[in-house]
């Protein structure tokens, strides 16, 4: 079968859903192909953080509804070392940003509720295959379903389809320039249905790893440690993960009892940076995790695939209205500004965060006394805090109608 649209999009994550939802709202029209089913990207579970300005932009579209309901707003992060808490205020240090702890499954959801009640699909568990003429004004996506092969002729292409996806593939040999750092440990995340074991996101360094205590809600909690890259996921019985919880996380104070509860969900994700340059070739864009993946340390993944998507809508928009293509143009040397900033904080977050297994005695105390300094200084938790709750957007965007 052949269809058309203006814009095709491979991937409903947040990227390819909220690209959908934003050219929708300027009367452009597109169709997403998913390779996953409904259920599946609805309930897998990544990242828990919203950044002021994602929220903000979530509002402004007419999704934020149920996020303002039911995400809770939180001022500030705590950072445990030395078996003492800290905390970083965030609306002191920002003139007044938050944060919103609101899963990843639960933004999904929303924007998928939202392109469906507009009557436009989704076409879930069809899997893209390869992209072809980009080069010229008219682009296609071949796709299969059922054993059938299919294509969408589209104006544009929007390569929203995960680190593991194939519009990147899709790039001429040589066009792309990788810049890459594997670390060399990895995240054991559960989701536990207990109390939150801390009253907000708390990054904790230890001689015996790195720990985070976050939350999805007041009876949901969202537990991690690290653990080596290769680590087989059957060592890790609960009873053991939250013992280890439990002796990476204390302090010494009263307070820090670890609630236990059934274990929903637990998965291994290994830490890497990644950078691909261009994210354009012709009329193939690429957006969020197809072009770029940050470590988790500093909360920034999904924020940035909707700044990238605040600048692909807008720069899309402009074209469809005059014509004018400089936007499209300039789409990706304004986002790896962003980009770069978001991979330097999330770097440096994990590196100072970390046991690695490289460390010499004279980097674990450099990291404390990098620890004590961020906690104690005011310029370094002002540091800290501004790119926590996320950097402004470039003035073009800001402007915009999203
Ligand atoms: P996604 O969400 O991976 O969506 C890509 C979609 O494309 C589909 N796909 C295809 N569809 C059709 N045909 C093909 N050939 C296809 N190949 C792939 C996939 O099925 C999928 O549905 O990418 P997107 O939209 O760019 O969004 C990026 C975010 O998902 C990611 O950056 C975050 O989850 C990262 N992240 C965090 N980000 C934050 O902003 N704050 C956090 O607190 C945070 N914590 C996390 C995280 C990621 C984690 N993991 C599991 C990697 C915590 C963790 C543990
Ligand atoms: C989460 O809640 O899953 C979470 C919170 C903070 C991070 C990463 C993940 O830095």
């Amino acid at each position: 079968m052949k269809q058309r649209t203006q814009v095709g999009i491979v991937g409903s994550g947040p990227a390819g859903l909220l690209l959908a939802h934003l050219l929708a709202r300027r009367g452009i029209d597109s169709i997403i192909v998913e390779d996953r089913s409904r259920d599946y990207v609805e309930n897998r579970v990544r990242a828990g953080v919203l950044e002021q300005g994602t929220v903000d932009t979530l509002i402004k579209v007419g999704v934020g509804e149920r996020m303002l309901r039911e995400g809770l707003v939180h001022n500030g992060i705590e950072i445990r070392f030395s078996r003492q808490r800290h905390r970083i205020d965030f609306p002191s240090q920002t003139g007044g940003k938050r944060i919103t702890v609101y899963g990843q499954g639960e933004v999904v959801k929303d924007l998928i509720d939202a392109r469906l009640d507009a009557g436009d699909p989704i076409h879930f568990e069809v899997e893209a295959t390869s992209v072809h003429d980009f080069d010229g004004d008219q682009p296609q996506i071949r796709y299969r379903k059922g054993g059938d092969e299919h294509e969408i002729a589209c104006d544009f292409i929007a390569g929203c389809d995960g680190f593991h996806g194939i519009c990147r593939q899709g790039f001429p040999e040589g066009a792309l320039t990788v810049y890459e750092r594997v670390y060399p440990y990895a995240w054991l995340g559960i989701l536990s249905e207990s109390t939150p074991p801390a009253d907000e996101v708390s990054y904790c360094h230890s001689e015996r790893g790195f720990a985070l205590l976050s939350l999805r809600s007041p009876t949901l909690s969202r537990l991690y440690v690290q653990v080596d890259p290769d680590e087989d996921i059957d060592n890790w019985p609960d009873e053991r993960f939250w013992e280890e919880l439990e002796l990476r996380t204390a302090t010494g104070g009263g307070d820090d009892h670890i609630p236990v509860g059934p274990v929903l969900q637990k998965g291994i994700t290994p830490m890497r940076s990644f950078v691909v340059e261009p994210m354009q070739c012709g009329r193939l864009f690429l957006a969020g995790d197809s072009a770029h993946i940050v470590p988790p340390t500093g909360a920034k993944g999904m924020n940035l695939a909707v700044a990238d998507i605040r600048y692909l809508a807008e720069a899309l928009a402009g074209f469809y209205k005059t014509g004018d293509s400089r936007l499209l143009d300039g789409y990706s040397a304004r986002c790896l500004r962003r980009i770069w900033k978001a991979q330097r904080f999330s770097w440096w977050m994990t590196t100072m965060l970390h046991l690695s297994p490289d460390d010499t005695p004279f980097d674990r105390r450099r990291q404390i006394a990098e620890l004590d300094y961020v906690t104690s200084s005011e310029a370094a938790m002002r540091t800290l805090a501004e790119n926590y709750v996320g950097l402004p957007f470039d003035d073009a965007s800001a402007g915009s109608d999203t």
